[in-house]
Parts: structure tokens; sequence; C-alpha cells
């Protein structure tokens, strides 16, 4: 058993830019020498992904547009999938949204509607995406999502996004039951905080990035690169007895108290 994909696809869904841990997940595949498909959400960075892409000199990369709220695009994606290269062996599915307002505060004041937006995109995603996915795995294969601490527990600010993770988590769960048997695994990795586009606009985020560096068992913060290559031994057939598991890449912080 090695760690290298080559002759293996892997669609990698949620890059929005070089930050991105979708982006650390892609270097750590094509590094292995996977051959990868992306998938971005609207035209806003479509422009930026495809340069990054570039950056990959890799003609084999592929770029498609997929909104996972719109059943039509997420079938469309992976019926285009399909018919351009046929089977895959895994996605990444790097994608989570919540409306502002709905983090900060006291998580009790979030609407009905903000509470669907988030578990639409953030969970139940995962599951259509998996149904999807499952088509084109006709030789086994390996999906991973990711989460965070705050879907375990409380993490002040978090909110409607920590009820959002729980669902999916437990779906993490549920799909590894359902895809087993066709040789389809499923896996969450949770992530130590990360300076990405979505933790932008979070005004203490220097304070929790402090809090890591000082109490996590390895004292430092975690790294795209980190998450990446945790990544890849979960699509890798090192793992191959591994599923419904959620590996914490975290530092260890999980662990304290
Ligand atoms: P990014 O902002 O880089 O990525 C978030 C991605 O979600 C974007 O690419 C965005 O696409 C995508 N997205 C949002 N709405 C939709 C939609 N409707 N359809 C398709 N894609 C959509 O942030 P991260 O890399 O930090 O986030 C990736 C994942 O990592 C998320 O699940 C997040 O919860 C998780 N995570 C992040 C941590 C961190 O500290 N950063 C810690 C633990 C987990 P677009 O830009 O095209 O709208
Ligand atoms: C406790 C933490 C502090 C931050 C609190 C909430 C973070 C929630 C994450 C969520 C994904 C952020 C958003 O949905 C941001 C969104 O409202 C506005 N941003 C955007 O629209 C940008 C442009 C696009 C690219 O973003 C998305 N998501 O599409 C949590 C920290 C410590 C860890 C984090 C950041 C966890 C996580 O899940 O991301």
């Amino acid at each position: 058993m090695t760690l290298s994909l080559k002759g293996r696809t892997y669609v990698v869904m949620g890059v929005a830019n070089k930050r991105s841990i979708a982006w650390g997940i892609a270097r750590s595949l094509h590094a292995a020498g996977a051959r990868l498909i992306f998938t971005y959400a609207g035209e806003r960075f479509e422009a930026e992904v495809r340069k990054l892409v570039e950056t990959l000199e890799d003609e084999t990369a592929l770029l498609l547009p997929c909104d996972v709220t719109n059943d039509e695009d997420i079938v469309k994606c992976f019926a285009d999938i399909k018919e351009k290269v046929g089977v895959i062996h895994g996605v990444a599915h790097c994608i989570a949204f919540a409306n502002k307002e709905d983090l900060s505060g006291e998580y009790m004041n979030v609407s009905r509607e903000g509470f669907l937006l988030a578990h639409n995109i953030s969970a139940y995603s995962l599951t259509a995406v998996a149904r999807e996915a499952k088509a084109l795995m006709t030789e086994g294969g390996s999906i991973v999502t990711l989460t965070y601490l705050g879907g375990e527990r409380v993490v002040q600010n978090y909110n409607i996004m920590g009820v959002a993770k729980a669902s999916l988590d437990a779906s993490v769960k549920y799909l590894a039951n359902d895809l087993g048997q066709y040789g389809i695994r499923v896996n969450a990795i949770s992530a130590g905080p990360i300076r990405t586009l979505s933790a932008k606009g979070v005004s203490d985020f220097n304070s929790i990035l402090k809090e890591i560096e000082e109490r996590a068992p390895l004292r430092r913060t975690t790294t795209q690169e980190e998450v990446g290559d945790a990544a890849l031994f979960l699509f890798s057939d090192l793992s191959r007895g591994v599923t419904g598991e959620c590996i914490h890449v975290d530092s260890g912080y999980h662990i304290l108290a």
C-alpha cells in the first residue's frame, strides 16, 4: 500500500482562493499524482480559481460550476464529470456557509431561514453530492468533508454553524453506513482554526489563534498543508479500514478540557 494516487481522479469542491483548505487538499493530491476536478459555487471566484488551477500545470485538470443549493447543478456537474472522465475515486467536500448575522451573539436568535440556509449549504450538500458521486465511484472511493470542534462543543460565536456541523458529522456516519457496501468510505477532518476567506471578519480570530499556540498540545496553529496531508491519507488505500470517522487535525486542541 502506498500514498501514490497516480491514475486516480478526485473532485475538489470549495476552492475560493489560495488560502482555502480545499486548495491545501488539492496540492497534496496533486503532489501524489492524482488528476483533479475543481468545482466552484459562482462566477464570483471563477477567475481566481482558474488562475490557481493553471499553476498546477496539469492539462488534465477540469474546472466546473456547482452551486450546492441547486439540485440540478449537482446532477449536471456529476453528469459532466461522468462524460469527461468516467470514473472518479473520491470527493473533497470543503463547503460551508451561514449568514453573518447568525455568527455572533446568542444562538437562540437564529431565524428559521438562517437555520435552514446554513444546514442546506453546510450539511445537506454532503448527502446530495455523495449520492451523485456514488454513480461514478465504480471502483470504490473515499469522500472527505471538513468539520470543526464547534459541532461537538459550544464555541463562542460559531452558533448556527456548530449546529450545522453536528448535522454534517452525523451525516458522515449515516453515509458511511450506506456506502460501505459499495467500497466507498466517508470521513471527516476536524480542522483547527485557519485564516481563510470564511474566517475573515471574525473580530477575535487573532486571540483564537493565540490560545491554540499557547494551549494546544503541539503549541502551534493548524496549516492547510497539515489538513491536505491528512486528506491524502484518507483518500489513499493506507486508510482502507477507516470509515465513518472524524480525524482531528488541530494540534490536539480538542483533547483539552
Ligand atoms: P473558504 O472561504 O476558502 O471556502 C469556503 C467555500 O465554501 C468557498 O469556496 C465557497 O465557494 C464555498 N461555498 C459557499 N457556498 C457555496 C455553495 N452554495 N455552493 C458551493 N460552494 C459554496 O474557507 P475554508 O477553506 O476555511 O472552508 C472550507 C471548509 O473548512 C468549510 O466547511 C469550513 O467550515 C471548514 N473549516 C474551516 C476552518 C477554518 O478555520 N478555516 C476550521 C474547520 C473547518 P465560493 O467562494 O465560490 O462561494
Ligand atoms: C468560532 C469561530 C469563529 C468564527 C465564527 C463563525 C465562522 C463560521 C464559518 C462560516 C463558514 C463563515 C461564513 O459563512 C462567512 C460568510 O457569512 C461570509 N463570507 C463569505 O461569504 C465569503 C466571501 C465566502 C467565501 O465564504 C463562504 N463560506 O462561502 C470559528 C473559527 C475559529 C474556525 C472557522 C472559521 C471554522 C469554519 O467552519 O470555517
